[in-house]
């Protein structure tokens, strides 16, 4: 039996900061300007430095999205603040493969993760270092940050998933999290 060679990975993920490295780790930004009309005070938003980052993303994606084969991982970096009383936070979107769930895994930081049921019933875990969520299929995610500093999340979700953010644009979700009377709050939101 002749010994084969044990190989270093190609893709690391580093445990305390969450950074990904390696061949096929693609990164894309996310700022004030790219999020107009997400947040419930638009006026608020467009009064800030429209160059303001509100997130990062690191993304491995081993295939490329709608195509299946692989689980994919990604990083995002999303920093503290708050457009009115509104957290910083993700866009949010529904699954294009609306059978696919996902998980996040919290690395850093302090958050709320918001979930959207078909029904438009909303509800939400805290997100903090070590905690595990499972974002079940048909079920639209965004991810809110309501600390002081970064906070540091990774996702995981079969490639084959893809992104729908059609309806958040459209409609928004059903409750915000926002800043009331000092404490994070998620707030029904009335439709318009
Ligand atoms: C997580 C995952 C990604 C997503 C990112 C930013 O990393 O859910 O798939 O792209 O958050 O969220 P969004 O695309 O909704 O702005
Ligand atoms: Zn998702």
């Amino acid at each position: 039996m002749s010994a084969s060679e044990i190989s270093p990975a190609r893709v690391t993920l580093d445990p305390q900061t969450g950074v990904l490295r390696g061949a096929g780790v693609t990164e894309s930004v996310k700022t004030l300007r790219q999020l107009a009309g997400y947040f419930r005070d638009e006026a608020a938003r467009a009064a800030m430095d429209p160059e303001t980052v509100l997130y990062r993303v690191q993304s491995y994606e081993p295939q490329p999205e709608g195509v299946e084969g692989a689980i994919c991982c990604a990083t995002t970096f999303l920093m503290p603040g708050r457009v009115g009383d509104e957290y910083f936070m993700t866009r949010g979107h529904y699954h294009a493969a609306q059978d696919r769930p996902e998980m996040e895994v919290t690395v850093s930081g302090e958050g709320v993760l918001v979930l959207m049921d078909e029904n438009r019933q909303t509800r939400a875990e805290i997100m903090r270092p070590g905690s595990v969520h499972a974002v079940p299929p048909r079920t639209a995610h965004r991810v809110a940050n309501i600390g002081t500093e970064p906070l540091v999340f990774v996702s995981y979700w079969p490639s084959e998933t893809g992104h729908d953010y059609g309806e958040i644009v459209a409609r928004g979700f059903s409750g915000r999290v926002r800043q009331i009377n000092g404490k994070p709050a998620l707030v029904p939101e009335p439709e318009a």
